[in-house]
Parts: C-alpha cells; sequence; structure tokens
C-alpha cells in the first residue's frame, strides 16, 4: 500500500510539500458554490475559513439540552465513545453525534455549510467523524499542537489530504477559554511524527495528544512563517479547517465553558484504507468505513426560528429529536 505521507517511523523525517491540492477543484462544484474566488484563495493560503456569528445562538442552543440528555443518561455515558475529562470524570466529548442526533445530522446537511465543503473538496462528501465537544471552565484540558491528518493517515488510514473539519461554536469562543489556535499556511507542509503508534492509542490519545505532535523546531518555523491565529466570536460562529492545518488549544483557566459542535466532511474518493500505521483500524464511531454514503443537501435544514414569546407565554420549543443512542 503505497504511503505517499510516511510519518511515526520511529525516526525523525523532514517536512516536506503536501503532495495534494488544497482546494480540490472539478468543474461540478468549483464554480457551482456559495465560495467566491477571494474566499477559495484566503482558504487556499490559510489552510481555513472564519464565519463570525454564522448561525444564531437560537440554531445551536439546543444543542446543550441534548448534551445534558447524553450526561444523563449512563448506558451513554459508559460507552466507548463518551470521553471524559481525565482531571474529574465530567464528560468531554461524544463522538459519532451525527448518528445519535437528528438535529446534529441535519446541520451537516445545511446547504450552506456542505455545498463549501463540496467546493473545497470537489466532490461528494461523507462524515468521517463528528463530536461534541465541551472543555469547562477552570480545568478543561488543552490539547498539544498537531494535525488532524496525520492522526487520521496514520491510524485511520486515510490516504490523502482531501478533508475539512467544520467546527461550530456552542459557546463563545474569547481569549481567556482556551480558543482553538491555528498556524496559517501550515497546511502546506506535512510534519512527519517520530513516535511510532502504540495498539489501542485512541484510549488515550482522545484525552491527551501526546502521539502525533510535531517537533518543536518544525512547529517554530511554522509559526515563524506564517503566524498564530486564534478566531474569537459568539455561539453559531462556523470555523473551516483544512484536514492538515496544525492546531492546538490552551486549557480553560476561565469560569466559561467553551463548547463546540465539530464534524468532518472526507471526499467520497478518499475513503479510509488500512491504517498505514499497521495496527487495527479504530472503531467505528471514530471514523466512517462502512456507511461512507454521499451526503445529501437538506432543503429543509433551515430550522424554524423559536417565536419570541407571546403575551408573555413561553415560546414555542420545537419537538426535540429523542437521541437514539446505538452502541
Ligand atoms: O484522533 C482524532 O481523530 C481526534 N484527535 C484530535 C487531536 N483532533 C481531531 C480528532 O477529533
Ligand atoms: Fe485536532
Amino acid at each position: 500500500m503505497q504511503d505517499a505521507y510516511p510519518t511515526r517511523r520511529g525516526e525523525p523525517l523532514e517536512p516536506f510539500p503536501r503532495l495534494d491540492p488544497v482546494v480540490h477543484s472539478s468543474a461540478r462544484f468549483r464554480w457551482h458554490g456559495p465560495l467566491d474566488e477571494c474566499a477559495l484563495s484566503r482558504y487556499e493560503r490559510d489552510g481555513f475559513l472564519w464565519f463570525e456569528g454564522f448561525f444564531g445562538r437560537e440554531r445551536v442552543e439546543p444543542f446543550f439540552d441534548e448534551l445534558a440528555a447524553l450526561a444523563r443518561d449512563s448506558e451513554a455515558m459508559n460507552s466507548d465513545r463518551v470521553i471524559a475529562d481525565p482531571a474529574n470524570g465530567e464528560l468531554r466529548s461524544v463522538f459519532s453525534m451525527h448518528t445519535l442526533s437528528q438535529r446534529f445530522s441535519n446541520l451537516t446537511r445545511d446547504p450552506r455549510i456542505l455545498g463549501m465543503v463540496q467546493q473545497l473538496l470537489g466532490s461528494d462528501v461523507y462524515l468521517h467523524q463528528s463530536r461534541i465537544n465541551d472543555k469547562f471552565g477552570f480545568q478543561g484540558g488543552g490539547f498539544d499542537w498537531h494535525s488532524d491528518f496525520e492522526t487520521w493517515h496514520s491510524e485511520d488510514g486515510m490516504p490523502r489530504m482531501r478533508a475539512v473539519s467544520a467546527s461550530i461554536l456552542l459557546t463563545e469562543n474569547n481569549e481567556f477559554n482556551g480558543p482553538l489556535m491555528l498556524i496559517p499556511g501550515s497546511h502546506q507542509f506535512f510534519v512527519p511524527c517520530i513516535d511510532r503508534t502504540p495498539e489501542d492509542n485512541w484510549k488515550d490519545s482522545l484525552k491527551k495528544q501526546r502521539l502525533g505532535v510535531p517537533e518543536k523546531s518544525a512547529l517554530r518555523w511554522l509559526a515563524n512563517r506564517g503566524g498564530i491565529q486564534a478566531p474569537k466570536g459568539p455561539p453559531g460562529s462556523l470555523l473551516l479547517f483544512e484536514c492538515n492545518t496544525l492546531h492546538a488549544s490552551n486549557m480553560n483557566m476561565s469560569p466559561w465553558s467553551r463548547a463546540n459542535l465539530f464534524f468532518v466532511y472526507n471526499s467520497v474518493e478518499n475513503q479510509m484504507q488500512k491504517p498505514y500505521c499497521g495496527l487495527q483500524p479504530r472503531p467505528e464511531f471514530l471514523a466512517t468505513r462502512n456507511r461512507a454514503s454521499p451526503l445529501t443537501m437538506r432543503d429543509d435544514a433551515v430550522e424554524p426560528a423559536v417565536p419570541a414569546p407571546i403575551n408573555g407565554e413561553a415560546p414555542y420549543e420545537p419537538e426535540m429529536e429523542h437521541n437514539v443512542f446505538t452502541n
């Protein structure tokens, strides 16, 4: 199996320019999407696009109810797909949310997001991974610098750089609550990591990224070259970032939670192969391998706005989809 991006070989390897385009042009998608040429070239240059206030907060607030419902579901909490904060056992992440929540699945098929992603990846796409994150105030741990593609290539067998991550803020991201930091332009280089992947690495890496962290010399070179940016904004803001853009986040030392929805679109032409680290594939809730069918846009994706209270009555609450928690 030809490995275009060797990493975790137990020896230092030099960074090298990526072998894949950043914007995957195709006649069908390039010129028929929400992004204009200016936005496409900014994504090409930086490796991410930031849309402050993309959705109104009423569109994302219902996800807190879903997170609370999951936290009360003892069966759910005992599942491998629920990651608890190692420091205190509190719920930190729930993976594969698109298979648990219709509301979450609908959001990933919103034409305003899916249209941009198809344009960037130049093909039909499917969800490689999804999760809801909650980095609580005062202790939500940070995450060391990494390229998601480096992990997905090594541990899931993602062959090429043709995936985009979407992060939608559920809470305000400010300079105090551990916002995501990105290195603009870092996506242009593949930075191999040294240490080999141990068995079942994911049981540890989802709590703390120890493997797949580039050497400090490479981080310094790329940060000096492109700087560091930490997009901040209100709930409902959207970040699209290329699968190979280096990112990290600091510990949340503020009293304010930093929660977000996170979902990864992969091209249907870039489906998982055998993991390049040579170990067993990670579980399906971390990397879709079986149901990689193309996503279709929801034309009713724009959920009804919650009408203002009339004469003091409680506002209309849309019928909550029930979470079907499948192990
Ligand atoms: O291992 C993964 O798939 C996850 N780990 C990190 C550090 N970021 C992306 C991804 O969700
Ligand atoms: Fe990541």
